[in-house]
């Protein structure tokens, strides 16, 4: 769909989500503040619950991550996705991945955050891995057709610990040096802001490190009692800061929102090179919490200082958050999953606007949230019907590590869940049986039929079929 068509569709914003809390009218009704803000998300990659010290870790140091949080609003209950792709599409459709994507490729005609704030004014620009074109050039899924203006980086991850860059649309040379990205891409990120300090702005930076392959920098190598990998988390930590002292000395911090989070747990069957989840069970690909729940940090002059909150909140929700906040809209002519959590973030209010969550990997719905239960309802080899005798509940509250399946005690709570999960299916499907709100454009068609042959063997963390059971 060309780019003029789809700007038809950007109405005012909708709750489409019907497990969003409905907004007081009061909110609702208050203007806009006059200046709109500006958004920076840093985004790592495969960077556990664990892995920084304000969230617990023993062997890295992050100084400039913990000030930031200390500064700002640390979330200990934010959910994406668990695996890099998909984690993307949710960040930037604000839905969750299985209504519109099979394969690791977004379709042209989903809307994106950035054509969302683009068509508010602002500048936009992604810098580092972009991870929504299948790993590899396709016209019309590209950064820059997708609400960007400007974009650097790499359209895959480092696996090969070879990567090439682009810029915009051209090839733009390439690298064996995986240390050098993190510093690369704060260069280019901090050249963007200088250059568009006086306009709205949109900065998605989502760094290639610490997926593996992992490298650091001489400065950081060797440094870190965490090893290679504690040397990639320290200069994560160290660049971010140069970033924030940017923001500061452009006299931006008051007026932009900085969010530092990673795009799913840590990849533990790569030993030291993968990362931590710290208390919880599981990491990468898996349905457990270590694949989901991932350190979120939100700072600047318009997150109030010094908030900890355990609220469920997802990256779903920044899509339709931000619009609200940049006075522009979400799409309101189809299902967006994500909930306006302005006020929980503003401070206005201690509650989050979500108080559910589904836990999909690959397209397979394995556990739903909500509250404080997690219920899985189908934890084995795919099927597309919940099975019923295989639930295991778990009190997330009482019980972060998911050790102690509690189902036989709380029978109402798991059919309460059961009733969440079957309407997810009924709403969003699953596998080859896409509900009656997915929109599954050809190319995840094609896969569909493609999963329908006689399977092969996926390779490394299977960039053309994502997800396993946990
Ligand atoms: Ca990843």
């Amino acid at each position: 769909m060309p780019s003029t068509t789809r700007r038809r569709f950007l109405g005012t914003i909708g709750l489409g989500a019907a497990a969003c809390a409905v907004r007081p009218a009061w909110l609702a009704a208050a203007p806009a503040p006059a200046k709109k803000p500006n958004f920076v998300i840093v985004f790592t990659d495969d960077q556990g619950y664990g892995d920084l010290s304000c969230y617990g870790s023993k062997t890295i140091h992050t100084p400039r991550l913990d000030q930031m949080a200390r500064e700002g609003l640390k979330l200990t209950s934010f959910y994406v996705q668990p695996v890099c792709g998909p984690s993307r599409t949710a960040l930037m459709t604000g839905c969750y991945p299985a209504r519109v994507i099979r394969k690791w490729s977004l379709a042209g005609s989903e809307i994106t955050m950035a054509e969302v704030l683009k068509s508010a004014g602002y500048a936009t620009c992604c810098i580092g891995k972009w991870d929504l074109s299948g790993r590899q050039f396709v016209e019309g899924r590209m950064p820059t057709d997708q609400g960007f203006d400007y974009y650097f980086g790499t359209l895959g991850a480092t696996d090969s610990g070879h990567v090439a860059f682009y810029r915009n649309k051209e090839k733009a040379g390439e690298t064996d040096d995986m240390g050098s990205l993190t510093g690369r891409y704060t260069d280019e990120a901090i050249a963007f802001l200088r250059q568009h300090k006086d306009e709205p702005f949109l900065l998605y930076l989502p760094h290639s490190m610490p997926h593996v392959k992992i490298g650091a920098s001489e400065q950081f190598l060797g440094k870190s009692k965490g090893g290679l990998y504690g040397d990639v988390i320290e200069e994560l930590d160290w660049n971010t800061g140069r970033l924030l002292d940017a923001i500061k000395e452009l006299g931006l911090a008051e007026n932009t929102i900085v969010l530092f989070t990673s795009d799913n747990g840590p990849w533990l069957v790569k030993g030291e090179m993968g990362g931590s989840a710290g208390p919880l069970h599981g990491g990468k690909m898996t349905a457990w919490e270590g694949g989901f729940r991932v350190p979120c940090i939100l700072w600047g002059g318009r997150i109030p200082a010094g908030r900890e909150s355990n609220e469920l909140i997802a990256s779903i929700d920044l899509m339709p958050t931000f619009a609200r906040m940049a006075g522009a809209a979400a799409p309101t002519d189809r299902v967006i999953d994500g909930c306006d959590q302005g006020a929980f973030l503003a401070g206005a209010s201690d509650k989050s606007a979500r108080d559910t969550f589904l836990y999909y990997t690959g397209d397979q719905l394995r556990a739903v949230r909500k509250g404080r239960w997690k219920l899985f309802v189908n934890k084995g080899a795919a099927k597309n019907t919940p099975a019923q005798d295989k639930s295991e509940l778990y009190d997330l509250e009482a019980d972060l590590g998911e050790t102690t399946n509690v189902a036989a005690v709380h029978p109402d709570v798991v059919s309460q869940l059961s009733e969440l999960a079957a309407k997810a299916l009924e709403d969003i499907g699953e596998g080859n049986r896409p509900g009656k709100n997915a929109r599954l454009d050809a190319d995840a068609s094609k896969a569909l039929q493609e999963k329908a042959k006689p399977k092969k063997k996926p390779s490394s963390e299977g960039a053309t079929t994502p997800g396993s059971a946990p």
